[in-house]
């Protein structure tokens, strides 16, 4: 794995660093491969329950990188897919993916942290969509997760205008999901993430797909797959376990099965 990206291990959750500090993490290649390494690691560990990916205190990403991409012809975007099956890696993610965005999540970095399941910000958080300010638009998922999440009207103003939003607006606008102070960040990011990947890793698993679907299907049929993936929770010897233990008044013992 590059120095681009650190993984660490911290207890059940698999924690992911973008590690290009002098850049603003601006995400190259190598940036993308060691993500999507380490997704690939943590998925195929079974003492993993919940993966974090973040930054630096200064940036979480402020986008694909410039100096790359500035020089790229259509034929070569076209012909080489530029970059999209690495970092679609994130969304094809089986176990939840939380970003724990600080400072800047900018163009491809603002769209790495909607492609996780939620965003925890950091109170000096900044998001937005700013690529028409250098000649493009964004390229994967921004003009998409970003309506979906906050809506037309402020999904059209970021994109259109390349304002930033700030940590308290995402909040406010449904980006993110908590406001964290910044020098909590990390910690309070990972006493979620164990607290997540403390429960049966199949039932977390079926809740993420079926949040999921609510973006992907319509109400009856997002229904339906609940339905269908609540009554299979009941073949679940952690179903079991944990109603059994809440009839018996003590802490239940998933197994993961
Ligand atoms: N790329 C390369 N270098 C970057 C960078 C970037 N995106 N952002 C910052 N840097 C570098 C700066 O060049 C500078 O390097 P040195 O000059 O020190 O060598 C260093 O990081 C520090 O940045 P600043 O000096 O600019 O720091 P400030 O605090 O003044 O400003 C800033 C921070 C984040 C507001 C500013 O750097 C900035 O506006 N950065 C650019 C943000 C941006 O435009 N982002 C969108 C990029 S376009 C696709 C997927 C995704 C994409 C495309 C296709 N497919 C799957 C097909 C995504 C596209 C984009 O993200």
């Amino acid at each position: 794995m590059t120095t681009a990206v650190l993984s660490e291990i911290h207890g059940k959750v698999g924690l992911i660093r973008i590690n290009r500090p002098d850049a603003m993490n601006a995400l190259n290649d190598a940036v993308v491969e060691g993500i999507a390494a380490a997704i690939d690691a943590f998925e195929a560990d079974p003492a993993i329950g919940c993966l974090v990916l973040t930054g630096n205190d200064k940036a979480f990403a402020a986008g694909a990188d410039i100096g790359v991409m500035k020089s790229f012809d259509y034929m070569h975007a076209y012909q080489t897919d530029f970059i999209t099956a690495r970092w679609e890696r994130i969304k094809t993610a089986r176990k939840p993916v939380i970003a724990a965005v600080a400072g800047y999540a900018l163009g491809g970095g603002c769209e790495f942290a909607m492609m996780c399941d939620m965003i925890y910000a950091a109170d000096n958080a900044k998001f937005g969509q700013p690529e028409v300010k250098i000649g493009t638009l964004p390229g994967a998922g921004g003009t998409q997760r970003l309506p979906r999440a906050i809506g037309k009207a402020k999904a059209m103003d970021m994109c259109l205008t390349g304002r930033l939003m700030d940590a308290v607006e995402a909040e406010k606008s449904g980006l993110v999901a908590r406001i964290i102070p910044a020098e909590q960040l990390l910690e309070e990011t990972l006493k979620a993430a164990q607290t997540i990947a403390g429960y049966s890793l199949p039932v977390i698993m079926m809740i993420k797909e079926a949040v999921n679907r609510a973006f992907e299907s319509p109400l009856n049929e997002g229904l339906l797959f609940e339905r269908r993936v609540f009554h299979a929770s009941f073949a679940l010897e952690d179903q079991k376990e944990g109603m059994n233990a809440f009839a018996e008044k003590r802490k239940p013992s998933f197994k993961n099965r």
